[in-house]
């Protein structure tokens, strides 16, 4: 592993913050080739939020809303990750740990990259979850409603193992802890339109006196609550910051 040069940003930032949290959306698969939400052509584009990403979509058309997925989990197969979530990697390795990824999104690139210490609070592509017995799954290919769950054996049971709108998003005890504690809030590839993760920016600065810098295509929705904000690509902007 390379020592961070003394001088670097990153040499700085390991004397200087101890309890790092990265969050991360759309925007940093997008050089993977996984398309976000809300950009041109993003996945919103195609379909309307309330006819596949809520309860009530899978309750009435769980055939489309399964298609949904099972077309962006095959996908996954498709797609590498790319030198933002690289840098992201190297960043959690020279801050010995102290940095924590909290993700929006659902695909698996931060832990392709080789990054640990990540939430999905949004669930993920690769898993589905039974809704009569709660077991959650791997899952690699399709899943139909006729799919049997592996552990109760029952059918029109599984369903994608994510967040949906009006849905309350995973791990959100841990996340307030780490919130709590943090001292220099990262937030990579967000259009800042969707709650709880587009609060963390405010929630951190309340709590503490975190340094905030905002890294993405363009002003989000919440810039101006940002301390910094880096404008352009994350494979380019996160090298530049880290290495
Ligand atoms: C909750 C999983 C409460 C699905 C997702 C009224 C009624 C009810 C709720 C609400 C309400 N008003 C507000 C809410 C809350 C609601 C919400 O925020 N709605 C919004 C639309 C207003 N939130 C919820 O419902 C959440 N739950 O509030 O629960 C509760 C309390 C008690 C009990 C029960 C419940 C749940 C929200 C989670 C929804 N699920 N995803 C799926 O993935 O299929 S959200 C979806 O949006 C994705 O997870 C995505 O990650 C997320 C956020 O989008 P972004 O990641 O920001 O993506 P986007 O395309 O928008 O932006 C990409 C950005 O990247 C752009 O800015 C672009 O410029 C930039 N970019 C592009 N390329 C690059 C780049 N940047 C850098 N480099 C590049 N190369």
């Amino acid at each position: 592993m390379r020592g961070s040069k003394r001088g670097s940003l990153v040499f700085e930032w390991k004397t200087t913050f101890k309890n790092v949290v990265v969050l991360t959306g759309a925007g940093i698969s997008a050089e993977s080739g996984v398309a976000t939400f809300r950009d041109n052509g993003g996945l919103w584009a195609e379909h309307r939020i309330e006819d596949v990403a809520t309860p009530d979509a899978f309750a009435m058309n769980p055939v489309l809303v399964q298609d949904f997925y099972n077309k962006r989990r095959a996908q996954l197969k498709e797609v590498e990750p790319n030198a933002g979530h690289r840098a992201l990697t190297r960043l959690q390795q020279e801050l010995d740990g102290n940095v924590t990824i909290i993700t929006q999104n659902v695909d698996d690139l931060h832990e392709r990259s080789g990054s640990h210490d990540i939430i999905h609070m949004h669930g993920e592509l690769r898993k589905v979850r039974c809704r009569a017995c709660a077991t959650v799954h791997q899952w690699q290919e399709d899943c139909f409603q006729e799919t049997a769950c592996p552990t109760c054996g029952r059918q029109v049971v599984l369903r994608p193992h994510i967040v949906w709108f009006g849905e309350m998003p995973f791990y959100m005890d841990l996340i307030t802890q780490k919130l709590q504690v943090c001292d220099l809030f990262i937030s990579v590839g967000t259009s800042g339109n969707v709650y709880p993760a587009a609060g963390f920016v405010t929630h951190v600065q309340q709590v503490g006196h975190a340094h905030t810098i905002e890294i993405n295509l363009e002003s989000s929705e919440g810039v101006s609550y940002f301390a910094e904000a880096r404008h352009g690509r994350a494979g380019d902007l996160l090298p530049a910051l880290i290495d």
